[in-house]
């Protein structure tokens, strides 16, 4: 069923506490967790409980979760103290712009100068 969780899913076994991760915070429906390979002084993953493969797929079936993931990455932003500087948040999706785990996440980056437009 849509939303479930995937047995071969990596953020899926995070969020099931199979796999360890460095937790940040925590809500009914999200978890936001320290990225393992960081781009930037702060790099936070923000997830859905629920899986769906990227955004746009979590957006259509369940718009108030993909509003509380970009709550969270404000939520975020300030407690590390880089909401002031300025942050980025992205959605990677589809492998052609870098999408490697195709369960929903936002990244968050910040404390660090940030270029435009992206590589
Ligand atoms: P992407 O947008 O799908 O490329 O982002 C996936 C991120 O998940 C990437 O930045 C990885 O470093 C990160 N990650 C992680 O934090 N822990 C893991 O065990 C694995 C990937 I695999």
């Amino acid at each position: 069923m849509a939303g479930e969780p995937q047995a071969d899913c990596l953020f899926c076994k995070i969020i099931a506490k199979e796999v360890p991760a460095t937790v940040v915070r925590e809500t009914e429906t999200t978890v936001a967790f320290r990225d393992i390979n960081p781009q930037a002084p702060t790099h936070v993953l923000v997830i859905p409980k629920a899986h769906y493969p990227d955004a746009a797929s979590l957006a259509a079936a369940e718009p108030l979760i993909a509003a509380d993931i970009l709550r969270e990455a404000g939520e975020v932003a300030a407690g590390e103290e880089i909401d002031g500087s300025g942050y980025r948040v992205v959605f990677n999706t589809g492998a052609g712009a870098g999408q490697t785990v195709f369960h929903a996440h936002a990244h968050v980056l910040g404390g660090r100068g940030l270029n435009w437009p992206p590589g």
